[in-house]
């Protein structure tokens, strides 16, 4: 345990990219604070620290903004995760990802493992509209029964981008990224979620804690791992003693 007032070193780092608006920070908010708010348009990045059984693990919120696109490779950098994230009613968003957003992701750890995320389904999918029990009982100052979330006039939306789309984008990054045979499948990859109702949100955070927990064990093996300092020891293998001449 670390002493009090004292931060453990995050074991492993995780960061979500992609367009401005397709509610990053929103899944972000849905599942550490498990509410739904207004938000504003990140400016930089912001990180989450997110403790899974005894480990730590950090997510970073980045900034969609074109203006703040030169920033978006040192955030990836060193990453086990990605999550990139569109709109499920915007299909440029998705373009965007290709376009704009996996060049960024090649500061990342080369064995990374990427979640295609398509958020707001619950302005498409009447079953994303709906929150289920749990998040309307940990919803703050809620008092069941709210069966769902208020319904927009014009629901449902066109939906712009089918999952199927989202899976072929998956399958081209992993050749992109020559991690076929490493990565997971994108039927377990791609996941639509909705930060308003918290649909698919837990899942698609947990999904990749689980498929991170494999790395964060090898590295603290590795840097738990005994080295032995040779100049510590004299010719007899005697441990000598620091700054002694006798
Ligand atoms: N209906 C609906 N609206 C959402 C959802 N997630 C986010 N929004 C709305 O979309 C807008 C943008 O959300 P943000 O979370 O700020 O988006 P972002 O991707 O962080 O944007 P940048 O920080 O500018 O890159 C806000 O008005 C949110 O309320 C969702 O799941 N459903
Ligand atoms: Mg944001």
């Amino acid at each position: 345990m670390s002493p009090p007032g004292k931060m453990r070193k995050p074991d492993i780092k995780m960061v979500v990219i992609g367009d401005m608006n397709v509610g990053k920070t929103s899944l972000l908010h849905r599942y550490t604070e498990r509410n739904f708010k207004d938000t504003l348009s990140t400016i930089g990045g912001a990180f989450f620290l997110k403790q899974w059984g005894p480990y730590n693990i950090s997510i970073w919120d980045t900034a969609g903004r074109e203006q703040f696109h030169g920033l978006g490779s040192m955030y990836c950098r060193g990453a086990a995760a990605i999550i990139l994230t569109y709109d499920v009613t915007n299909w440029q968003s998705l373009v965007e990802l290709e376009e704009r957003f996996l060049s960024l992701t090649d500061s990342a750890n080369s064995d990374s493992i990427f979640a295609i995320v398509g958020n707001k389904a619950d302005l498409t999918d009447p079953q994303a509209h709906v929150m289920t029990p749990e998040e309307v009982r940990a919803e703050e100052g809620s008092v069941l029964p709210l069966p769902s979330c208020p319904i927009p006039p014009d629901f449902p939306l066109h939906k712009q981008v089918n999952r199927d789309d989202a899976i072929a984008l998956y399958n081209r990054i992993i050749r992109y990224k020559a991690l076929e045979g490493i990565s997971p499948p994108a039927e377990k990859m791609c996941f639509e979620t909705s930060a308003k109702t918290g649909f698919n949100v837990d899942v698609m955070f947990e999904t990749l804690f689980d498929l991170v927990l494999p790395s964060i064990i090898q590295k603290r093996s590795q840097s738990e791992s005994p080295t032995l300092c040779l100049e510590d020891y004299n010719e007899e293998g005697r441990k000598s003693k620091g700054g002694c001449c006798t």
